[in-house]
């Protein structure tokens, strides 16, 4: 489906039909604009950037490059095309045909969970914007700024459905989405991880990897939803997303491959004085990671995960690909907790329980990544293995949330746990040394001395392409 980009808000809803919903969000727009130039990557509004934009939803229109200031990205509303006679794939309401307008009965759980994925989309791009100042590279700099424009698209994406489906409270949420801030005492973003800082380029690449994976597996839940718009508005968010995947996790690799080259050249673990990062904090970054994005799934057992479900909103990952019932009737699922000293397993009801089924999908394709990071090692001769911490580690939701657990599942008292975190998580001392690291490296195809260059350009161009021109003080 083409996107009509000659309307202000660009869109492949006809917004021009409905006068009263395109005055509503050309009225936010403006705030939208405002939150980008004060929230939005610093000091690098007036550059040219080697951008993608959609053009339509479909193969050929959605990765369109060329030279973009930032702040004139056409942000807008595109959802994928109707599925015709789409029938709700899970919960009470399996078989009917899929909403056009929201469920009254569901009106308040739907809007809630459309504020929440909504509120990390500028969460992530306010927690992102200092980085340009010490991009490793050009192409590095180039994908960050894709990252946080589609990032602002998404949330325009969810804008769009509060706008054209909630009426005024839909609009006060709207609002609030640009009121929050990231790590703001009084005015927070929603979710635990969108409130940490990203300070350097190493937790920007665990980022991508760790904490927009949990994005790709929620938006996949949501594309499941019963409520169409919703479905098709995921669908296409989720195009987007392989490619901040890509970023977070090619990144973490050509950082451990370029930590393997040194030590390979010098013979040792300590790499830190030849300008890498060693292996053992890159481990430490994993474990912080990996367990603040483990929190974004939510508890373990939940009856909201539970309600969501049955009423037809939140699928699971795959939804169609499953040979059950779809409705989860009798069906236990094994969840892990602490239980007087140890960490057992109990059989639970699977419909309360979808939310760490959702964790374990995702905790696989962690380790699918993580294996292809080993390999890196493994093909340099050396020998190290990075691990994913046991998922009860440094968790602040759930049934984890009151024990202390080390990466490899040891439950420990909170006092071993305070003498022991510095081997665990990064401290202020390997966080300073990370960031001594960050000197800006502009000339096109140089990279940092702490990372490897990657395998090819953007859009097959090559490495020494200027994909970011127009950089301040240039
Ligand atoms: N931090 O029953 P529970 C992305 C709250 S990332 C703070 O366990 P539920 C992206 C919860 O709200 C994907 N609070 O959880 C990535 C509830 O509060 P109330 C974002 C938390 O509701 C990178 C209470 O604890 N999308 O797209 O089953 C860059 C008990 O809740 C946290 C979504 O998350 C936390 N980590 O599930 C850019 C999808 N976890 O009711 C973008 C929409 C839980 O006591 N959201 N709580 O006030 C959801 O589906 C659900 O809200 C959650 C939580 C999965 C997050």
């Amino acid at each position: 489906m083409s996107i009509n980009y000659s309307d202000r808000i660009p869109n492949n809803v006809s917004l021009s039909d409905d006068r009263r919903l395109q005055r509503a969000l050309e009225a936010w727009q403006p705030g939208f604009l405002q939150w980008w130039s004060e929230m939005g990557p610093e000091s690098f509004q007036g550059c040219d950037v080697y951008l993608r934009t959609a053009t339509s939803t479909d193969a050929q229109g959605w990765a369109t490059f060329g030279y973009v200031k930032m702040p004139d990205y056409r942000w807008g509303i595109f959802l994928a095309d109707p599925e015709p006679d789409r029938r709700i794939p899970f919960g009470e309401h399996k078989g009917e045909p899929v909403w056009r307008e929201v469920p009254g009965e569901h009106r308040g759980v739907l809007r809630r969970l459309i504020v929440t994925q909504g509120d990390t989309e500028p969460a992530s791009v306010e927690q992102q914007r200092h980085l340009g100042k010490t991009s490793p590279s050009l192409y590095d700099l180039r994908n960050l700024f894709q990252v946080n424009v589609e990032e602002g698209r998404h949330l325009w994406a969810m804008v769009y459905l509060l706008h054209a489906y909630f009426g005024r409270d839909g609009r006060e949420e709207a609002e609030g989405l640009l009121q929050r801030r990231s790590g703001n005492a009084d005015n927070p973003r929603i979710l635990g991880a969108f409130n940490e800082k990203t300070p350097d380029w190493l937790s920007y690449f665990m980022f991508a990897h760790f904490t927009d994976r949990d994005g790709k597996y929620q938006l996949a839940s949501l594309a499941e939803s019963g409520f169409d718009p919703l479905a098709r508005t995921c669908r296409f968010m989720l195009t987007e997303e392989a490619h901040h995947l890509f970023v977070g996790e090619s990144g973490v690799g050509r950082v451990v491959s370029r930590t393997c080259e040194l030590m390979r050249a010098h013979n040792t673990f300590a790499v830190g004085e030849y300008g890498g990062i060693d292996l053992s904090i890159i481990q430490k970054y994993i474990n912080f990671h990996y367990s603040v994005s483990l929190d974004l799934f939510g508890s373990e057992l939940s009856t909201n995960a539970a309600n969501y479900f049955s009423a037809g909103l939140k699928g699971r990952f795959k939804e169609a690909d499953r040979a059950d019932d779809h409705q989860l009737a009798g069906s236990s699922y094994s969840i892990l907790k602490p239980e007087h000293g140890t960490i057992v397993a109990a059989e639970q009801p699977a419909l309360l329980a979808l939310n760490e089924a959702l964790r374990d999908s995702y905790i696989a394709d962690c380790e699918r990544a993580l294996a292809r990071w080993n390999k890196i090692i493994k093909e340099a001769q050396l020998e190290f293995e990075l691990k994913l911490p046991h998922r009860g580690f440094r968790r602040s939701i759930g049934e984890f949330a009151q024990v202390s657990v080390t990466p490899d599942g040891q439950m420990i008292s909170e006092e071993e746990w305070d003498k022991r975190k510095s081997e665990w998580i990064p401290t202020s001392v390997d966080r300073e040394f990370v960031a001594s690291l960050m000197k800006p490296v502009t000339a096109p195809g140089q990279f940092a001395t702490w990372i490897g260059p990657p395998l090819r350009g953007i859009n097959h161009q090559p490495l020494d392409f200027q994909f970011v021109t127009g950089l301040p003080g240039a």
